[in-house]
């Protein structure tokens, strides 16, 4: 396409997407807001004791970037959300109005520019709060908030999904943003959370907040990095909170230039630091090791001294769209990612700690079962895994929905079948007091040559038996990153019932 033919668009403000990969095939925008009561039920028969609402989120280009080009996390949120009664599953998705959609949709075009580079915004959106809350979806204090790191929760009204406002708290919580991975524990109905670069762009401050069971901060820590990088995501355990830092790093001198928000600095150091669940400053404890990388985590724990993160890591960096620092191009056989444990000794005085791969499988986005976030130790986990077996979909991320069981190192796969990939896995447990694992696995199905998803309903004990249920949709619900299963008492109380044991 010539450029005098992208001039003209512009011109007459046409929707046009770019010609690449991100916004073809099952990345093509959606856009479209949905309601679909009763869902088809191709196989299986949804259980009747599967009540409650499955809710999720991932971006959906409002308009054509900006710069003529994009990275994936990029994007405006939009929300889905599979509503469970009585064996019927009804469907339906939402965008977020956040304060960037809402002026982009006046001015019917994109207004900020490359992700999280805020001198590279239309003039016009220079005061307008960046957030796409397109990462994360999480119910607590009776508020339903959808997260991106770069700014506060936004608030939706639970069943019509409703964007009611950008939410800070009623102004205690001081830093400029939030993350998009707190933990929830459900036992004690306290949401752990925190901001990175706290204080704004390329700042190293940190803060660790704990929220109380009624919505209001309970507990704060602000501590410094040991530099301004990306902390995409901590875990928690009954006694310490674990903040690994990886060196993919914020530099605003690169952002005044129009540059990236992250480079990766493969000459650096894994730091870790570990926080009293209920501690101060003066008590973080820090860690060093081996340059490695990790987007998620699965949970963490601990054994008297010892304090275990079970994290995806990976020797080097996997997120190719952000540049090494060096210049060298990026290395995708340092970016593989598997389940491994870090395992720090609290009453050693070494700064070192161990690693030890759990499982031979590469895997990305792990789960645990909720109601064991925050507990002194947990055995059974859940990711989107590649098929050892099996050529991999490709292209739009992994094939199959992994099970694991730590203690015994057992893994157990569903392949769901050519042609198809899976989301994360989410969990829900059969009763509330039902033992660890046992219930369901909630798992989006992109069917790449129909075009279209399906939603599998697996058994939380034995995916190898494939799905309990498929429940078809008619349409393509493109990547979400994550979300959370909430049962129908946790709706209609505000509140999860304190069940763990352990
Ligand atoms: C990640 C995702 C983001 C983001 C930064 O998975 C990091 C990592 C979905 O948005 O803004
Ligand atoms: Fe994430």
């Amino acid at each position: 396409m010539g450029s005098i033919y992208l001039e003209e668009l512009s011109a007459v403000g046409a929707v046009r997407f770019p010609d690449i990969p991100l916004y073809q095939g099952f990345g093509a925008p959606v856009r479209l807001e949905a309601d679909l009561r009763d869902c088809e039920v191709i196989s299986g028969a949804v259980p009747k004791d599967l009540n409650g609402i499955l809710y999720r989120c991932g971006p959906d280009r409002q308009y054509p970037p900006m710069g003529g080009d994009d990275i994936f996390i990029d994007g405006e949120g939009m929300v889905v959300m599979f509503r469970f009664e009585n064996g019927h599953v009804d469907f339906r998705s939402r965008y977020v109005r956040t304060e960037r959609f809402r002026i982009q949709e006046t001015h019917r075009r994109a207004l900020f520019g490359r992700y999280r580079n805020r001198y590279t915004r239309d003039p016009m959106a220079q005061n307008c709060n960046p957030g796409t809350a397109n990462t994360n979806v999480v119910w607590h204090g009776g508020k339903l908030l959808v997260l991106k790191e770069d700014d506060m929760p936004y608030e939706l009204d639970p069943y019509t999904l409703q964007t009611i406002g950008r939410y800070d708290y009623e102004g205690t919580i001081k830093s400029v943003w939030m993350s998009a991975h707190p933990h929830l524990d459900q036992t004690t109905n306290e949401l752990l959370t925190f901001a990175y670069q706290a204080k704004g762009d390329g700042t190293t401050d940190v803060a660790y907040y704990v929220i109380g069971p009624d919505g209001k901060l309970k507990h704060e820590v602000w501590f410094n990095a040991p530099w301004a990088g990306m902390v995409h995501d901590f875990a928690i355990s009954d006694r310490y909170v674990i903040f690994p830092f990886f060196p993919l790093l914020t530099d605003v001198d690169v952002l005044k230039k129009g540059g990236p928000f992250y480079t990766w600095h493969r000459d650096l150091q894994t730091v870790v630091a570990i926080v009293p669940r209920y501690g101060t400053a003066d008590q973080v404890r820090w860690f060093r090791g081996d340059t490695s990388f990790a987007g998620h985590m699965m949970n963490g724990s601990t054994d008297g001294s010892k304090v275990s993160l079970d994290v995806c890591l990976s020797r080097g960096s996997s997120f190719f769209f952000f540049p090494n620092h060096d210049g060298t191009p990026p290395d995708p056989n340092q970016g593989i990612p598997h389940l491994t444990r870090l395992t720090f000794d609290m009453a050693g005085n070494t700064e070192s700690y161990k690693t030890n791969q759990l499982y031979d499988w590469l895997c990305e986005m792990p789960r645990a079962d909720d109601r064991y976030y925050g507990n002194r130790t947990y055995r059974k986990g859940y990711v989107i895994c590649h098929d050892p077996s099996r050529k991999s979909a490709g292209g739009i991320g992994l094939s199959s929905v992994g099970q694991f069981d730590h203690p015994t190192g057992s893994a157990k796969l569903w392949n769901p079948g050519p042609d198809s990939g899976v989301q994360e896995p989410l969990f829900a447990p059969r009763k509330p007091n039902s033992s660890e694992g046992e219930g369901y696995l909630l798992a989006l199905v992109n069917r790449l040559a129909e075009n279209r998803s399906d939603l599998a309903i697996l058994d939380a004990q034995n995916v190898e038996a494939g799905p309990i249920a498929l429940v078809k949709l008619p349409h393509r619900v493109r990547m979400t990153f994550h979300g959370m299963w909430v049962a129908e008492e946790a709706l209609s109380t505000g509140r999860y019932p304190a069940v763990r044991t352990a």
